[in-house]
């Protein structure tokens, strides 16, 4: 039997699926150090990843490995040159997220500009003895222009939502979508320059790459009007949390929603001390339909890259198709 690792907590019945296929050796503990992943990992097959850094050493250590399933759909974890040279599979898990994503997306862009984290901490801190005509004031959403970096499958289905709301939609991407979508989405295509000097709320959406590496610091931060938002959902390290937290400080934007950060799970120290900041630890797809449907999907993928089950050879969602059937080298 084919032997794989399960590097994360996930849902035991994923894990008994697995086990139909495969000898698994499940981490249901504390994150690994990337020593006893290695370690782990060793005599492995297969693995099951959410996050964990899989670069040339850890492929090194792994003689055996073929495939390397993310529950995610972000892969930048994952070193695609290391798996290409080697000949090892990379799967995500697209699609399935999106529309949680998108939602959780417009609830931190709408709490951040409703200063709904604020306010309640205020009022559980014992503050609020009167209503007062000025309290918490904060931007509209209603009619205003949503800005959107990353016109994926997830932007597009949080430009969607948009219409609701009356906004126009602008948007910058590394190439432009196809027109019909343009105007389904009522999107207009603009530089991220003009469009961080246009938009209201502002919400990233882009995969994080050497390119993408603050996509936002202090320079973008200077275009946004003083009364916009920035809302990221894509990935740690597309913003510059240090530039943030000082544009934030200084009210130069009037508010964000966070749920990834630069080297989480820790977060920049400065980004506690301002109040007109909502902090969530990287929850975006946490529905337990959308989370469960990501841990089936890696298996999926899994369980077929490593030639079993009904569509062997066949994994959905390959990030490097060119390599299967190729011997691990
Ligand atoms: C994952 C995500 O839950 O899919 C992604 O890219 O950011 C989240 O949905 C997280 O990355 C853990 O793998």
């Amino acid at each position: 039997m084919q032997k794989i690792l399960v590097a994360r907590s996930i849902f035991p019945d994923v894990i008994e699926r697995l086990k139909q296929h495969f000898e698994v050796d499940w981490n249901d503990g504390d994150v690994l150090s990337a020593d006893e992943l290695k370690r782990r990992l060793a005599d492995k097959d297969g693995a099951l990843t959410a996050g964990d850094m899989i670069g040339a050493d850890v492929l090194a250590a792994a003689p055996r490995l073929r495939v390397v399933a993310n529950m995610a759909v972000g892969y930048n974890n994952f070193d695609m040159a290391a798996f290409n040279a080697a000949n090892v599979l990379g799967t995500n898990t697209p699609d399935v997220l999106n529309e949680s994503t998108a939602d959780f997306g417009w609830a931190l862009m709408m709490a951040a500009a409703r200063r709904i984290a604020e306010s309640e901490h205020w009022l559980r801190a014992g503050h609020w003895n009167k209503w007062s005509y000025d309290g918490f004031l904060g931007s509209d959403l209603y009619g205003s222009t949503l800005g959107v970096i990353g016109m994926g499958r997830i932007g597009q289905a949080l430009a969607r939502r948009a219409q609701g709301f009356n906004m126009r939609v602008v948007y910058h991407n590394r190439s432009r979508v196809a027109p019909q979508i343009e105007s389904e989405l009522n999107a207009e295509y603009l530089s991220k320059e003009d469009l961080l000097r246009r938009a209201d709320h502002v919400v990233l959406v882009l995969p994080y790459t050497k390119e993408s590496h603050h996509t936002i610091g202090a320079a973008e931060l200077a275009l946004m009007k003083p009364t916009a938002t920035l809302t990221n959902i894509a990935r740690g390290g597309i913003v510059d949390d240090a530039a943030l937290a000082e544009a934030l400080r200084d009210k130069r934007i009037a508010a964000a929603g966070l749920d990834v950060f630069e080297g989480e799970p820790k977060l920049h120290p400065a980004l506690l001390t301002v109040p007109n900041v909502v902090l969530t630890p990287h929850i975006a797809s946490a529905t337990e339909t959308t989370r469960r449907a990501m841990a089936n999907l890696a298996a999926d993928n899994l369980i077929a890259g490593l030639g079993a089950g009904p569509r062997a050879g066949q994994p959905p969602n390959p990030i490097n198709p060119d390599v299967i059937g190729k011997a691990r080298t």
